[in-house]
């Protein structure tokens, strides 16, 4: 019997995956979304842009935001799910119960950026599914997460994180082939920590599991342009930093402006 299929077969080198946040205060977005028509018109451009998926996230995790209840997570996400039939689509969420509706709906991968450590019962909603996951890594919660992020060795902290939560997802029944690793840029990291993180992503990638990044819009961006205060990246550092990211061997792009990294990423790819 065939099993399922490797989340590498699904989402070739390079993948696109478009972002759209039903959230009052995304910190890239800025609540554009919020209203579910016009998330849903947002995933379906995306997907025409050449997106292979589209991550419906109801939950900030920008720095400093709080969380939302999985009654309000739901609320935000499912009109939008249910109007996406026939979409590919991912959930950004780290609720067990938001998980289980979303795959009910048709997302195919849970984009977890606990790591699986949010909610004691998403490991066996991704496991009992047959879902996609991405593990991400993260210092600390987003509300306080940017207060003085501390590593000794930014890229084996993070590399030896992964694969920590990489074993336990398989131990709770996930096959390996579904799962992607992310090391969560801008996630309890500095712009000089960021940077050393994307120079030195030939580690992560070195763990064999397709590594997802998100770059996209991220604070460190606008930061290295010279605006201490920044808390966006405009979009031609977003593509510089993704077609690094490529280069190092990064497989999936989770990003706000699609059409763009699709003509980027080909570019970088046919150059191979
Ligand atoms: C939800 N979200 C915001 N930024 C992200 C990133 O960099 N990676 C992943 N996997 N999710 C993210």
């Amino acid at each position: 019997m065939q099993g399922p299929a490797p989340i590498e077969s699904r989402f070739p080198r390079p993948s696109v995956m478009g972002v759209v946040n039903v959230t009052p205060d995304s910190f890239s977005d800025g609540g554009v979304n919020f209203r579910a028509e016009d998330a849903v018109a947002s995933a379906r451009r995306m997907f025409d842009e050449g997106a292979a998926v589209v991550d419906v996230g109801g939950e900030s995790t920008r720095p400093g935001s709080e969380g939302v209840s999985a009654d309000e997570e739901l609320h935000r996400v499912v009109p939008v799910l249910e109007a996406l039939d026939g979409i590919p689509l991912s959930i950004d969420t780290a609720k067990a119960e938001v998980a289980r509706r979303a795959i009910e709906l048709g997302a195919e991968l849970v984009n977890d950026v606990t790591a699986l450590r949010g909610d004691p019962e998403l490991a066996g909603v991704v496991a009992d599914s047959g879902a996609f996951v991405c593990l991400m890594h993260m210092q600390g919660e987003p509300r306080t997460m940017q207060d003085s992020p501390t590593y000794d060795d930014v890229a084996a902290e993070v590399a030896s994180f992964l694969e920590e939560r990489l074993r336990f997802a398989v131990d709770a029944g996930i096959a390996e082939e579904r799962i992607c690793l992310d090391p969560g840029f801008g996630f309890g990291k500095t712009v000089e920590q960021n940077f050393e993180l994307l120079a030195r992503l030939g580690e992560i990638v070195a763990l064999v599991r397709p590594v997802l990044v998100g770059l996209s819009r991220k604070r460190s961006l606008g930061r290295i342009l010279g605006d201490p205060d920044a808390t966006t990246g405009p979009l031609s550092a977003s593509l510089a930093a993704a077609v690094e990211a490529y280069e190092r061997g990064a497989a999936i792009f989770r990003v706000h402006d699609v059409r763009e990294h699709v003509e980027a990423l080909t570019v970088s790819a046919a150059l191979r």
